[in-house]
């Protein structure tokens, strides 16, 4: 039996990244932007390109551009949808996280989903570290994380090997 099992790391080194916001509720996007830079650039990653888009709706199609550029290791996206502020919460949500996924499986590129859907602002003022952790950090690790595992896959350098 042979097991083989490969893993990311947070080394951001080299690595470049895009990052599509929606300007949609921007100061709490703009929080989840300045967490995610803040995080790339304590794990070295220094190469980034930012675009603002109108809401979260438009973000699977920015994402898309850039991934199909070729100038990019992945991909995040950062947006918030707010439900107490929509009667098509919903629909908004629904299509932005549909469109995302679909822009990273066609082009093969990890595009982090770091859209907050929440109930109210509350919600999304601690989800953007104004009470609690800025998830833009964790987005931004996300994504190197899948960048390295997917060069480690490409060189198939494997970290636990069981024979
Ligand atoms: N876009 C968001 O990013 N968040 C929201 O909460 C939101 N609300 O509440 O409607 C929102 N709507 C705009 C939408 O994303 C598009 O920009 C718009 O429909 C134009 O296509």
């Amino acid at each position: 039996m042979c097991s083989t099992t490969y893993r990311g790391n947070l080394d951001g080194t080299g690595h470049r990244f895009a990052i599509v916001c929606s300007r949609f509720n921007k100061p709490i996007v703009q929080r989840l932007l300045d967490g995610a830079l803040e995080s790339l650039a304590q794990h070295g990653a220094v190469d980034i390109t930012v675009a603002w888009v109108p809401g979260a709706f438009e973000v699977p199609l920015a994402a898309k551009r850039f991934a199909e550029s070729g100038e990019f290791e992945a991909v995040i996206c950062l947006g918030c949808v707010i439900r107490g502020e929509t009667a098509h919460f919903d629909m908004v949500a629904q299509q932005s996280a549909a469109g995302i996924m679909e822009a990273s499986l066609t082009t093969r590129l990890p595009i982090i989903y770091g859209i907050l859907t929440t109930e109210n602002v509350e919600q999304a003022e601690r989800r953007s570290g104004i009470k609690g952790k800025n998830l833009g950090s964790e987005y931004a690790e996300a994504a190197i994380e899948m960048v390295n595992l997917f060069d480690n896959i490409s060189s198939r350098q494997v970290c636990d090997l069981k024979s």
